[in-house]
């Protein structure tokens, strides 16, 4: 029998829990054998359909589905330019789909093929926030209490906004600080009738670095005095902070015992991990917003990060996402794919996966699905006891009910679906 070709590929939109996914969908030449992947980039999809539906799909056609390394190296470099979220959500759902595929037609679940399994399930954490220590610690325990072992912590900074709590009072809201003691009060406040459209496209808030770490560092001083050493939690700082803050803030909270420090610089800033690595042994997560091997591989190479965050639809896949899992396993750093709700359960099964296969596994973000996705999504990865379990079947085990999905349509968005414009009191931006 003639080995399977692609004979269509379609791109997939839908949301059916208020964030925009992105599924893509190869149909190939024998009846019934299909395979699904994620190419969700939930800000800019149509950039993403386009860069399947207007080159890889004419550029793809006829292909035989077994060759996945060659169509993704092939693919990859036939935009000339390559790297970047958008064509590596592109090459992503193609891969993952070529993935489910190639299991399908091995009947084994893609983890087989990528060596078995070297654990039962894969530990995950949740995330936690409020507007209150109290409030971030009463979550918690209710996690706990399901099993969960591994939470991840965030509240907010009075008078400002801060990442992972959109509370209404001190999240999307240009928020004003009445003390000056506590932090620089917004320019918006300073300047009577100051015109907030010139500043706020998308509001996002006013975020000021000191408040903010003030605010982390109390938090995880009350979450130890509660709950002591044994559970662990995760901070995701996401940015924000001019990166020698994040050195000093990088030591501060070593006596907490975090299970992982996110995002403490923006890819720019690479560069300052080098310092926190001399003067600190905090264990630090970095990658969701790296898509190019040229940002991986020096934090690789010099050992200067412990988890690797990747989002793997945007460093184009699970063919790329294994060989950085192989070399952070050579260099001591282990996994922690990016698991938000912005990326499908598709995405999800891609990264279980990998959890599920990877010697050097870390932990696994997980964003609990909503009602409407798992119906969206059969076959979604189950999570009890603090884990994600597999459901053994071919390939990546989840499917997508179309029928379903055309009834949640993508939504109108002002600005785009923009991520918040966050501003510094004095106006200027804030990444991101
Ligand atoms: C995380 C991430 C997300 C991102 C989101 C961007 O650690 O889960 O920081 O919350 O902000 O995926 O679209
Ligand atoms: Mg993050």
């Amino acid at each position: 029998m003639a080995n399977p070709k692609i004979r269509d590929i379609q791109v997939i939109f839908t949301e059916p829990d208020n964030i925009r996914l992105v599924i893509v969908k190869i149909i190939t030449d024998q009846d019934g054998l299909y395979g699904v992947g994620c190419a969700t980039f939930t800000q800019r999809p149509n950039p993403v359909k386009s860069a399947i539906e207007d080159y890889l799909k004419p550029f793809l056609i006829g292909a035989e589905v077994n060759n996945i390394e060659d169509i993704w190296q092939s693919s990859y470099v036939s935009s000339y330019w390559r790297n970047g979220p958008v064509l590596n959500n592109a090459l992503s759902g193609i891969d993952q789909a070529l993935w489910d595929i190639k299991g399908k037609m091995a009947n084994m679940p893609v983890y087989d093929l990528l060596g078995g399994k070297t654990r039962e399930a894969a530990a995950v954490y949740v995330h936690t926030s409020g507007d209150s220590e109290e409030e971030v610690g009463d979550q918690m325990q209710a996690y706990v209490e399901k099993g969960f072992h591994h939470i991840r912590v965030q509240i907010s900074t009075p008078g400002y906004s801060t990442y992972g709590n959109k509370s209404a009072k001190t999240g999307n809201q240009t928020t004003s600080n009445k003390d000056p003691l506590k932090g620089p009060i917004p320019i918006t406040k300073r300047i009577k009738n100051y015109d907030k459209n010139k500043l706020y496209a998308h509001p996002g808030g006013v975020f000021e670095p000191k408040p903010y770490m003030r605010s982390a560092l109390s938090l995880f001083e009350y979450i130890r005095n509660r709950f002591g050493y044994g559970i662990e939690i995760l901070h995701d700082v996401h940015e924000r902070i001019p990166p020698i803050l994040g050195v000093w803030f990088a030591k501060e909270v070593e006596k907490y015992q975090l299970f992982f420090l996110e995002d403490l610089f923006s890819p720019e800033d690479n560069e300052y991990f080098k310092m926190v690595r001399s003067q600190t042994s905090t264990p630090i997560a970095m990658g969701e917003l790296y898509s190019s091997p040229h940002e991986i591989i020096p934090m690789l190479k010099d050992r200067l990060i412990d988890f690797i965050r990747i989002h793997i639809s945007d460093i184009g896949g699970i063919s790329p996402a294994k060989k950085i899992a192989a070399m952070g396993e050579i260099m001591g750093v282990r996994t922690a794919w990016h698991g938000p709700g912005d990326t499908s359960p598709v995405g999800h099964a891609s990264n279980l996966a990998l959890d599920l296969s990877c010697y050097n596994f870390g932990i696994q973000e997980y964003s609990i699905f909503g009602e409407n996705t798992k119906e969206v999504f059969p076959g979604c990865p189950e999570v009890k006891q603090g884990m994600m379990w597999p459901n053994d079947k071919p390939g990546l085990g989840i499917d997508i009910d179309e029928k379903l999905a055309k009834k949640f349509p993508f939504k109108e968005r002002e600005y785009g679906g923009a991520w918040d414009t966050v501003r510094r009191a004095d106006g200027s931006m804030v990444k991101p």
